[in-house]
């Protein structure tokens, strides 16, 4: 047995590459120099694997934007706009560049197109890029980029095996281009696509790559029987082949179910599975599956996008039972380590208990070389490891900051009623109406206002300590009095502080709760050079005191307009964070939402008469399998109707989501029972209108009018044709008018002209409605 991964942490141990890319697009590095820094991740990245004793090593892992953009440009489906005039694909500067254009719409020569669109990849937090596919897509092999990632880890003495995102994968993540024909859809491609495969497979077995890893973690979604059908094709022809490399075949982030025997009957030569978090009875089944004898079993037994260290015992107890199988078992993390920070050791910040539990990239491979050991050589080599590994368990399961009874008890006493507003949704709107006497269509912003160079520079200087407390509140009060001017000239109805003093909009909660810590260099990409640091639920979830009143307070004082409250939801808050593996998320859902509820009382308390609470990643957490949906949307739903359920008849209770395809949470939007929704709509043209009216939602509504995605600010007149379209959908007593989303990457002259047009366009159509009475 051997130890191996499927992918490794690619921006560097202190984001290197992110710098370099940044740089590069600025036009202060040339394409030389973001080689070479690319070089020396590369060097720092096969380094640590190669010290943590890890020989066969992930080739194509590594990517500079997003590695299924790698795959189109591999198999020569980029779409022809991100070639523009004199970007020749074969020197280093005309790769790039056309690379660059795919993946942001510019390029470091000031060339323009639109970029491909970007969405999550699976239930993870990395977004990946959506390539443009039609019927008359041309695939042809590049293998260029993938041999140059093979040679590298030959230079650093490793044996490679290059990952390559699998055809069927590949077409699911793909999208129409938008001149194919209505109903055409990817999978149509998959004759053309199959060649293309051949093709590489041939050239990777000349390169002498012994095994070859296609990822096909689509396969364990379960999705539709056209699924099963597109992955026989497609491996019972890849595996039929008579030049390649051998067939690993992965899925991740789920089992992959009936799919491993599916995938075993087209004759591929070995999977690689899912085992984060398996029970002993899973590994039994898996391990008795017919086929599996003589086929070689990547073992995914240490979580790969967890951050807890493996209990080695239990998982070199998985690795028996699947070795009694008569696979060929070899040990890795559950999925690519893209998804955790590169290296805990690092984290001199942290409790050192906390931080003894807690294993990032370079600890899983610690890990999965030992588990390796023990499996080939039996336990007494390994023990030590074993023994480490037990009293770090005995250490977490007794230490008092994983169990707070206080809080259990609370949890435990929650009732039905306390899921519910005082009173229904149609007499809070006219009690609300009479309280807030707010104009028919109120303007609102979504809460962030931009996060200026002297905003970011205060909070560095507090951050090192050449800031106090005192000064730097000043600042951020001064900032607060300034965006509070603003609306008020602007003539907004309802406002906001801006939310200077918060760097995340989750970072900030985690570090003002009881039950997180914060990672100092926690970071993790989440798509191109952008990244985030998730906190972490290290146990039970409890406020300490009020986390966000002052400033609200602060900003209310200075106007007689209502400020809005802003608070981030609870599902968010663990969605954004890595959850705790002793517990279910649901536990920790409904602590941070007595926690918030608690917040929401406190806002009201000091007179805050309308709370926001944002929920963009309630779509995140929607499990791959539609088997598991209603339960997690059961209890997503009940955390924030617990967060919000205290608030008077007379508190408006807002929330906003964005970034989702709303459909498959219509119904869940719904039952949040919120007065007032914001969401994202401008650029599809207030569609999500229609969607909500399908599902009979009656309550008001903020459809974005200015897609704050983009740097062109509307003008009036498109707001109020926005707001018109609006209105044939929505009755005016329902429709509030605000942005897609924060202000936050927004300059601020673009919020000032931005603000302007939306209170104007927002005029227009209320002289509109007027005349029409
Ligand atoms: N916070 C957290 N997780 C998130 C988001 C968030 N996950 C989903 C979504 N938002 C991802 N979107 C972004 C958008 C911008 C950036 C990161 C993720 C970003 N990051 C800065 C960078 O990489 O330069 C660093 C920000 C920082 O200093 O904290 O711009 O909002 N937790
Ligand atoms: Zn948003």
């Amino acid at each position: 047995p051997t130890a191996t991964l499927s992918g490794y942490p690619r921006q560097g141990r202190d984001r290197e590459l992110k710098r370099a890319l940044e740089a590069h697009w600025a036009g202060r590095l040339d394409a030389a120099g973001l080689l070479d820094v690319v070089g020396q991740v590369q060097d720092q990245r096969f380094g640590a694997m190669a010290a943590a004793g890890v020989t066969e090593v992930p080739a194509g892992d590594f990517s500079l934007y997003d590695h299924v953009l790698d795959t189109a440009v591999l198999l020569g489906l980029l779409p022809a706009r991100c070639t523009a005039p004199g970007l020749d694909p074969a020197t280093p500067a005309g790769r790039l560049g056309r690379y660059f254009l795919a993946a942001r719409g510019r390029d470091a020569d000031g060339h323009e197109t639109q970029a491909l669109e970007m969405t999550k990849w699976f239930d993870t937090n990395y977004h990946h890029l959506v390539p443009e596919l039609g019927p008359t897509s041309e695939p042809a092999p590049d293998a260029a980029d993938l041999l140059e990632q093979v040679r590298a880890a030959r230079r650093h003495g490793l044996e490679p095996r290059p990952v390559v995102v699998g055809p069927v994968t590949f077409l699911r993540c793909s999208k129409a281009a938008d001149d194919a024909p209505a109903g055409w859809t990817p999978d149509a491609l998959l004759p053309r696509l199959l060649p293309v495969y051949a093709e590489l497979l041939a050239v990777l077995a000349d390169e002498g790559c012994a095994w070859v890893e296609l990822d096909e973690s689509v396969l364990v979604t379960g999705a539709d029987d056209g699924l099963a059908a597109l992955a026989r094709t497609a491996h019972a022809h890849l595996a039929g082949l008579s030049h390649r490399p051998r067939l690993l075949v992965a899925g991740h982030y789920e089992r992959l179910g009936d799919a491993a025997t599916l995938l075993l009957d087209a004759g591929v030569d070995g999977l690689a599975v899912d085992l984060a978090g398996a029970s002993r009875a899973e590994v039994e089944e898996l391990a008795a599956l017919p086929g599996l004898a003589g086929r070689r079993l990547v073992a995914g037994v240490v979580d790969g996008r967890g951050v807890w260290r493996r209990d080695l015992s239990e998982a070199l107890d998985h690795l028996e039972v699947l070795a009694r199988s008569g696979a060929r078992v070899d040990v890795a993390p559950s999925c690519s380590l893209l998804h955790v920070p590169v290296d805990v050791s690092r984290e001199d910040t942290l409790d050192p208990d906390v931080r003894s539990w807690l294993a990032f990239a370079d600890q899983k491979l610690e890990e999965v070389v030992v588990l390796a050991r023990g499996l080939a050589q039996g336990r007494d080599a390994v023990a030590a490891e074993l023994g480490v590994s037990d009293a770090v368990r005995a250490s977490r399961l007794a230490s008092a900051r994983t169990r707070t009874p206080a809080v259990r008890e609370r949890g435990d006493a929650v009732t039905p009623g306390d899921l519910r507003r005082p009173a229904p949704a149609d007499e809070r709107r006219a009690l609300q109406a009479a309280a807030l006497r707010l104009p028919p269509l109120p303007t609102t912003t979504i809460g962030s206002f931009p996060q200026t160079p002297e905003i970011r520079r205060a909070r560095a200087a507090h951050r090192a300590g050449r800031l106090d407390d005192a000064g730097y509140e000043a600042a951020m009060e001064g900032e607060v009095r300034r965006v509070v001017a603003e609306q008020e000239e602007a003539g907004v109805d309802v406002l906001v502080h801006g939310e200077p003093e918060r760097d995340d909009m989750v970072r900030y909660f985690a570090d003002r709760l009881e039950g997180f810590v914060t990672p100092v260099h926690g970071w993790v990409q989440s798509y191109g050079s952008r990244c985030v640091r998730p906190p972490v639920v290290v146990g039970d979830v409890r406020r300490p005191g009020p986390m966000t009143v002052r400033w609200t307070r602060f900003a209310q004082r200075l106007t007689d307009a209502p400020v809005k409250g802003m608070l981030t939801g609870p599902v968010t808050i663990l969605a954004w964070s890595f959850p705790r593996d002793d517990e279910p998320r649901s536990l920790s859902a409904r602590q941070v939402a007595l926690a918030l509820r608690d917040e929401v009382a406190d806002l009201e308390a000091a007179g805050t008469r309308v709370v926001q609470v944002d929920e963009p990643g309630l779509r995140e957490l929607l499990p791959l399998r539609a088997s598991g949906r209603q339960e997690y949307l059961a209890w997503a739903v009940d955390a924030f109707r617990l967060a919000t359920g205290g608030a008077a008849a007379t508190t408006q209770v807002h929330t906003h989501m964005c970034y989702a395809e709303f459909g498959d949470v219509m119904a869940a939007i719904d039952a949040l029972d919120a007065d007032v929704i914001s969401l994202e709509a401008a650029r599809s043209r207030m569609e999500v209108l229609d969607e909500l009216a399908d599902e009979g939602y009656d309550r008001a509504v903020g459809p974005g009018v200015w897609d704050i995605h983009s740097p062109v600010v509307p003008t009036a007149d498109e707001v109020s044709d926005h707001l018109a379209r609006a209105l044939e959908r929505l009755p005016a007593d329902r429709l509030w008018v605000n942005p897609d989303c924060g202000l936050k990457t927004r300059t601020p002259e673009e919020v000032s002209a931005g603000l302007t047009a939306l209170v104007a366009g927002a005029a227009r159509a209320r002289q509109a409605l007027a005349g029409r009475d």
